[in-house]
């Protein structure tokens, strides 16, 4: 065989894989987000549509979490670098079902482990894994080895694409830096349908309401409202530094809000219910979907919703 006849096999083969690989990443998520994932591959920088000149061509700033012209800070977590650190690749069970652990480290420009976090809501820091349909999605804590390490037990209880999310607070700049890494996993996936508008959501026998508007034009309060057989849960337990956590993602390319609880911090042995108020901004008109952690008896519960922006149905 002569090398161009070689060559033309090579790449033959090569854009084979790639139509499979494709392929298998269309049928696990909508086209719009394998198209904005890939563009953030791409761009190395998230939020392209926030981007302002001083961004233009560059690499590595995630322009949009800084915010442009004093814009506050909205849209993180698109990118596995932020202020020169990097999420390391995420090393996972590849199947479902697979016993295993979920482990990774936060490096810095140099390629050091960073083992010096503060504390934010309670925990060094926060991990979030959603499947890129919404349908999947935990919050979890993992335990940092002395050089910086950070894992947990974990078994995939579904197939797909997954956007792995880590949310901490370096000491070396106190600043709020959100990375993320896509992450897929092997076997038959079913995805859900999309996602209708619910501002309701039952789990384990409470009931959570979300009352109040998303806007992509300022700050807003959500309120989330929980019950049980119709009576209000008044014995909501401290969870994360509130007595309730919202974790709010762009339905598209899983853009990472920020919210903040509203009111004090709770003390250790405070309870309080039904209501839990949030303050946050959509950087976007569009779709958000929207998870709350909540404790009861020392049970956490996850509720789901999905809500459009104010004015964009
Ligand atoms: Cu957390």
């Amino acid at each position: 065989m002569n090398a161009p006849q070689r060559l033309g096999l090579y790449g033959g083969g090569l854009a084979a894989v790639f139509v499979a690989a494709f392929a298998v990443a269309g049928a696990v998520v909508p086209d719009s987000t394998v198209v904005a994932w890939s563009a953030t591959a791409g761009e190395g920088s998230g939020g392209m549509e926030m981007s302002d000149g001083a961004a233009a061509g560059g690499h590595g700033q995630d322009d949009a979490a800084h915010g442009a012209g004093g814009a506050p800070a909205q849209v993180r977590g698109l990118s596995l670098e932020q202020d020169g650190l990097l999420l390391s690749p995420v090393s996972v069970p590849d199947e479902t079902g697979e016993k295993g652990t979920l482990s990774f480290s936060v490096v810095d420009a140099d390629g050091a482990a960073v083992t010096g976090f503060e504390t934010e809501h309670d925990k060094e820091l926060h991990l979030i894994v959603v499947r890129s349909d919404g349908a999947e999605f935990r919050h979890v804590h993992p335990t940092m080895s002395a050089d910086g390490v950070w894992s947990i037990p974990w078994t995939w209880a579904e197939a797909g694409s997954y956007r792995v999310f880590a949310d901490f607070v370096p000491e070396a700049t106190g600043e709020n830096v959100t990375l993320s890494r896509a992450v897929d996993v092997a076997g038959r996936v079913a995805p859900e349908p999309p996602t209708a508008v619910s501002a309701s959501d039952t789990t384990g026998g409470y009931t959570a309401t979300l009352v109040g508007e998303l806007s992509a034009t300022g700050e807003s309060t959500l309120t989330a409202t929980v019950t049980k057989d119709g009576e209000p849960v008044t014995d909501l337990e401290p969870y994360l530094g509130a007595y309730g956590h919202l974790v709010a993602l762009r339905a598209g390319d899983l853009a990472y809000l920020h919210v903040h609880p509203e009111g004090a911090e709770p003390g250790p042995d405070s309870a309080s219910g039904p209501d839990v108020a949030f303050l946050t901004q959509a950087p976007t008109p569009g779709r958000y979907l929207l998870y709350l952690d909540f404790k009861v008896d020392g049970d956490v519960h996850t509720a789901r919703f999905v809500l459009d922006t104010h004015g964009s149905h």
